[in-house]
């Protein structure tokens, strides 16, 4: 195998540079990833075969950035971002000078026991972009090399890949999570959205965004299997689904766009009060926003979908008597807007963790709920069960047609949300859902709190690895004395909170604050941004 692998990692010299498996795995100018996605295939074959040969999931996609950029990530067998202690063995297989490839694989499967004659399985799919392709190349000569037995799975949104690489995994258990193909996603999606909606009907349309990436002709395929909008469907319309012409990826347009300009695409023709969507490109996100005849763009992001799901969920929890015995939770980061954290506590009594930024941060913390809902403001979320709520839905006696109804709707979510990751398609279905149930125009929703004004800065800095925090990055420790600086500023805004911290996926430091008025919030942010530049 030695040689195997150091003939093909021959092929795919790697580049001066030091690369970092980060928030959201490899990510940087596509021209540069070629020997990165060589060693990340190794480094599956090797966590496959940890793990008795179960399958891992490779996602080669950049999400909303540029084109040009590309990224590649490690799904773990359920479905979950690689566990962390492996993101550390990736970056140092990453960084092995091309001769030591094969000594650094080896070292590994040395140090973690691996038994090399263990079966290696990988299933792996990409995004739109042209860089694609050529990566899936070197993605497939690491596993050739290792000796892994592949699936591509071709062009996929991430989630559907997180999703069938849990079907891969849970086939023919009791836990199986649905039929391992493209189409099970869809099937299982519609079913559970038919059931969930109860001959509720949605009201008027919904254009969503693709943002030209993967988003746009998977949105379309799922569309076949839901029913018309006159038959309880979504009247969806679909709007930047265009994949050929690749400089249009995420250019004026997707969840990110939306969500840093506060605006909706130029290219939306919705009218005042109609619901509008952003996924980006690889559709793991979704945001919501409308036009207000009165107060013009209104955001609802995944704070906003946070909340909705959380209050409607804990309803039926009541509805279906099980509130006192689930352990129901929201899970956000820094980034959530103050207002949003208040309302979950006070309005809807539940509990709030706030995590360090990246979503395998927020899926560990709700996976400690019963009912574990999470978002990243970026609308970059989902709602995770533990088995207790499942199988409480399944198996609790109801004792009103009320309570049956409930069971029902919350035994519907459960296939309706994709439990894996955050899925901008589920997503969008599971709000479509609550807002038919509640019948609540995005007006009603958008009233249920008001979100203080904030302002997001990104500040160069020399070195970002200065920059260390502790309590879940609402505070530097170094450089000292400047935590301090932020305290003594903070104390002077009404309803004023802010922090720094290093980015994981940018060569940068942000810096949010927000307070009680937009004058107020942006000064804030400016003045913190003046004490860490
Ligand atoms: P960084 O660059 O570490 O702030 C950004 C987003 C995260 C997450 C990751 C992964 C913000 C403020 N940060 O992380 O929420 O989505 O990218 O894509 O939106
Ligand atoms: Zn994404």
């Amino acid at each position: 195998m030695d040689t195997q692998i150091l003939a093909a990692s021959k092929k795919h010299p790697k580049p001066d540079r030091v690369f970092q498996y980060g928030t959201a795995g490899f990510r940087m100018k596509a021209i540069l990833l070629d020997s990165v996605v060589f060693r990340v295939g190794l480094v599956a074959a090797l966590r496959s075969r940890k793990l008795g040969g179960q399958t891992i999931g490779v996602m080669i996609t950049a999400s909303h950035n540029p084109p040009e950029d590309n990224g590649v990530k490690l799904v773990d067998p359920m479905g979950e971002m690689l566990e962390n202690s492996w993101e550390a063995y990736s970056t140092e297989l990453a960084n092995a000078k091309d001769e030591d490839v094969p000594k650094v694989y080896k070292s590994l499967e040395e140090k973690l026991k691996i038994n090399p004659e263990t079966p290696a399985r990988v299933i792996y799919a990409r995004d739109t972009r042209p860089s694609g392709p050529k990566l899936v190349q070197a993605l497939v000569d690491a596993l050739e090399a290792a000796g892994a037995e592949y699936t591509d799975y071709k062009l996929l949104t991430t989630p559907q890949l997180h999703y069938l690489t849990r079907c891969t995994n849970t086939e023919g258990t009791p836990q199986s999570y649905g039929e391992v193909s493209e189409k099970g996603y869809y099937e299982k999606l519609s079913e559970a959205f038919v059931r969930a909606m109860k001959g509720k009907k949605t009201s008027g349309p919904v254009t969503v965004d693709c943002a030209n990436g993967v988003g746009g002709p998977k949105l379309t395929e799922l569309l076949k299997f839901l029913p018309k909008a006159s038959a309880g469907g979504v009247d969806i319309k679909i709007i930047n689904d265009d994949v050929l012409k690749a400089e249009v990826l995420n250019h004026e347009c997707g969840a990110d766009y939306v969500k840093t300009k506060q605006r909706a695409p130029p290219s939306s023709k919705a009218g005042n009060n109609e619901r509008s969507c952003s996924l980006d490109g690889d559709a793991d996100r979704i945001i919501y926003y409308f036009n207000d005849a009165e107060h013009g763009f209104r955001l609802l992001d995944g704070d906003k979908i946070a909340t909705l799901a959380a209050s409607f969920i804990g309803d039926l929890a009541r509805e279906a008597r099980l509130i006192d015995e689930l352990k129901i939770g929201v899970v956000q980061t820094a980034y959530a807007n103050g207002a949003s954290t208040k309302y979950v506590e006070k309005q809807l009594g539940l509990p709030v963790v706030c995590t360090p930024t990246g979503v395998k941060w927020l899926h560990h913390a709700a996976t400690k709920f019963d009912v574990g809902v999470y978002f990243e403001a970026n609308g970059h979320g989902t709602v995770v069960f533990s088995q207790q709520a499942l199988k409480a839905f399944h198996t609790k006696e109801p004792e009103s047609p009320a309570q049956a109804a409930a069971l029902e709707t919350l035994r519907a979510l459960s296939d309706l949300i994709n439990q894996t990751v955050g899925d901008a398609l589920s997503d969008m279905l599971l709000v479509e859902t609550i807002l038919a149930h509640k019948t609540w125009t995005p007006r009603e929703w958008d009233l249920t709190y008001v979100d203080l004004p904030n302002r997001l800065v990104r500040v160069e800095v020399g070195d970002r690895n200065l920059f260390k925090t502790t309590d879940a990055e609402r505070k530097l420790v170094e450089p000292q004395g400047v935590q301090e600086q932020i305290d003594a500023l903070v104390k002077k805004y009404k309803d004023g909170r802010s922090f720094a911290r290093a980015s994981g996926t940018e060569d940068a430091v942000r810096v949010y604050a927000e307070a009680a008025t937009r004058s107020e919030a942006d000064d804030l942010a400016s003045k913190v941004a003046g004490i860490v530049k």
